[in-house]
């Protein structure tokens, strides 16, 4: 194994960290075809344009819109209820008051009705409201579902616990105050300010910065001298000879149409982006397909290195999305009863890639297919960390997810004889520390309807005596499908021998093949890790889904998202444990 791929799943190697994974989602239309190593023609890709485009119809997974939230505000701020909330400028942490709004997405079946039977109507609009509990004993971070939209006599206020497994609506806040969570270290540092002295020969004055010898004292994100900071190299300019703009992008709907491919996006600041209906040749794909939380793990010899966790929904992947340089659309979300709004955090631009997606070279004829791509681009800076996450649409029905991680180390006090042990030296007192990073998306499948199973097609070496041979047994090897049946987890499978696909056991065309799409770790550095830590303290029950690469799970409206933000703090009983969705159902001709 090379370095590089070493580096995705160990080691942080040197001050500029970069991590790939990839997840792709490879077509898998013509498994017989497939196996035969046949190409297919070439003609098939440019026989597509955008001027086969369906209207989308409302995007009913758009958050809340300016107007929605003002209205919702309104009516939270203003009609009588048992939130007891401080209007907006005059809370303090020891008030209630409402801390996040957006949109809770439609259940799938309400969803459903309405995009495919053109008569129905739109699902009804509710709200996922956070307050900001701090008026009690123990600060809280209460969840409700707030609706239907506009609030008018019918609006209700109900806790939010139906994914929830837990049953709960409510968390603890264990950083409800952070003047207090900054005032904290400080008041230490008054009292240990003669041994800072006479071991460093200076203290840390939290009250006077420009004391040119005081000692700084702060949380773990590194200090960037503002003057000497990185700038991020622009995206290489599409090439001239493209075809420009031949994806149709419809701003209202938030809806994307490319050769071929279709599909809503939706924003959280929870989460980023969100994929919805994406249909490939006018069938749909994939219900749905996002993130739903990244972790990263450290380990190390000293007490912050050898505990620290990161569950970065938290932190709010969706609000931490920055502008781009190829810029395209603006996202807002609504925090502190206050609207916020980041220009050109979402990219959408085509690509060509430096290999083609096809050639044959004859003596007769040389066919070649040009690989665009197209791109969906986010990046979340969070802490020291920026994720670049890319969804990317190709010609041949394919679609992948990358995961990009590169920004600044986490690092510890370089001590010899043990800092080798968990990373690498990287300066005089300083090593890099070891740690997993471990992303979990989502994908819900409706390969030709929403019925579907998880087939292994798994490659086995074999002893087969044949008629052309007798007496004389040849090595070879054969393909045995066995279909999934129970909810599991499932890890990569060594040296690729076994290809998960996902099908519709009920469509087989006229060959008895089914159509479907194949779930794979894709073509990075190294395929994507799960957790190496087994049992962690720190992280608790909170990211039972990082224990394996894959897994297939029953849709339920209940079980709509794999983590919640507000299980940080309750880590050992989250408010939701995946590991409670994996509880043996049957996944053969479910939805998936
Ligand atoms: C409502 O909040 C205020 C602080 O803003 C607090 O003093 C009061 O006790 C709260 N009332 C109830 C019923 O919790
Ligand atoms: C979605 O389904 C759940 C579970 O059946 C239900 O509790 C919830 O109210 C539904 N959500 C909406 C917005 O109707
Ligand atoms: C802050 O530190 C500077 C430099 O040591 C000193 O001149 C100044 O008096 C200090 N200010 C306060 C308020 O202590
Ligand atoms: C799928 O369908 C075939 C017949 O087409 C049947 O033999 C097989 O048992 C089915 N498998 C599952 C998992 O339903
Ligand atoms: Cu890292």
């Amino acid at each position: 194994m090379s370095l590089q791929a070493a580096l995705t799943k160990h080691v942080v190697f040197a001050i500029i960290l970069i991590v790939i994974f990839f997840l792709s989602l490879v077509a898998f239309f013509d498994i017989s075809r497939k196996y035969s190593g046949e190409l297919r023609e070439p003609e098939l890709y440019h026989s597509k344009n955008s001027a086969s485009y369906t209207e989308p119809r409302k995007n009913v997974w758009a958050d809340l819109s300016v107007l929605e939230t003002r209205q919702l505000l309104y009516y939270l701020y203003n009609e009588p209820n048992d939130l007891n909330i401080t209007a907006p400028g005059q809370s303090n942490p020891f008030q209630n008051y409402v801390l996040s709004t957006e949109l809770l997405r439609p259940n799938k079946t309400q969803a459903l009705n309405y995009i495919d039977d053109g008569t129905s109507t739109k699902p009804p609009r509710w709200a996922h409201v956070v307050i900001f509990n701090g008026a009690g004993t123990q600060a809280t971070l209460d969840e409700y579902m707030v609706g239907p939209l506009p609030p008018t006599r019918d609006c209700e206020i109900r806790p939010l616990t139906f994914y929830h497994n837990s049953g709960r609506s409510s968390s603890p806040n264990l950083v409800p105050d952070s003047t207090s969570l900054r005032d904290w270290p400080h008041a230490i540092a008054d009292e240990i300010s003669d041994i800072t002295q006479s071991i460093l020969g200076s203290v840390i004055n939290a009250g006077n910065r420009s004391d040119p010898d005081g000692l700084e004292i702060g949380f773990r994100d590194p200090w960037i001298d503002e003057n000497g900071n990185t700038v991020s190299t622009p995206a290489e300019p599409v090439s001239k000879s493209l075809p420009k703009h031949t994806y149709t992008l419809d701003r209202e709907n938030q809806f994307v149409s490319w050769m071929g491919f279709e599909f809503y996006m939706a924003f959280s600041a929870v989460t980023g982006v969100t994929l919805y209906d994406i249909r490939f040749n006018g069938e749909r794909i994939l219900y749905e397909l996002g993130l739903q939380e990244a972790l990263s793990h450290y380990a190390g010899s000293d007490p912050v290195q050898g505990a620290a966790k990161y569950l970065d929904s938290f932190w709010g992947m969706g609000a931490k999305m920055f502008e781009l340089v190829q810029e395209y659309m603006d996202i807002q979300y609504s925090l502190r009863s206050r609207m916020y709004k980041h220009r050109n955090a979402i990219c959408l631009f085509e690509y060509t890639a430096d290999y083609p997606l096809q050639r044959h070279t004859t003596d007769s004829y040389t066919s070649i297919s040009k690989n665009t791509y197209l791109v969906l681009r986010t990046v979340a800076v969070v802490g020291n960390y920026d994720y670049t996450i890319d969804y990317v649409f190709y010609l041949d029905g394919s679609l992948e997810v990358k995961f990009r991680a590169s920004g600044f180390i986490q690092g510890a006090y370089y001590v010899p004889g043990l800092s080798e042990e968990y990373g690498h030296r990287v300066h005089s007192q300083f090593a890099s520390s070891l740690h997993d990073h471990v992303i979990n998306f989502k994908a819900d499948f409706d390969i030709l309807g929403e019925r579907n199973s998880l087939v292994s097609v798994e490659i086995e070496p074999t002893t087969v005596e044949y008629p052309w041979s007798p007496n004389e047994k040849r090595k070879t090897m054969k393909l045995n499908r066995r279909t999934v049946e129970k909810e599991v987890g499932i890890s990569w499978p060594a040296n690729s021998a076994s290809h998960l696909v996902v099908v519709n056991n009920e469509s087989a065309n006229s060959w008895g093949e089914k159509p479907g799409y194949r779930i794979m770790p894709g073509s990075g550095i190294g395929a994507p890790a799960h957790l190496t830590f087994q049992g962690s303290e720190t992280l608790g029950r909170a990211a039972e889904w990082a224990q394996k690469d894959l897994w297939v799970s029953r849709h339920k409206d209940t079980e709509a998202r794999s983590s919640t933000p507000t299980s940080n703090f309750v880590a050992d009983d989250p408010m939701i444990d995946f590991e409670k969705f994996i509880d043996g159902e049957n996944v053969v001709q479910e939805d998936l």
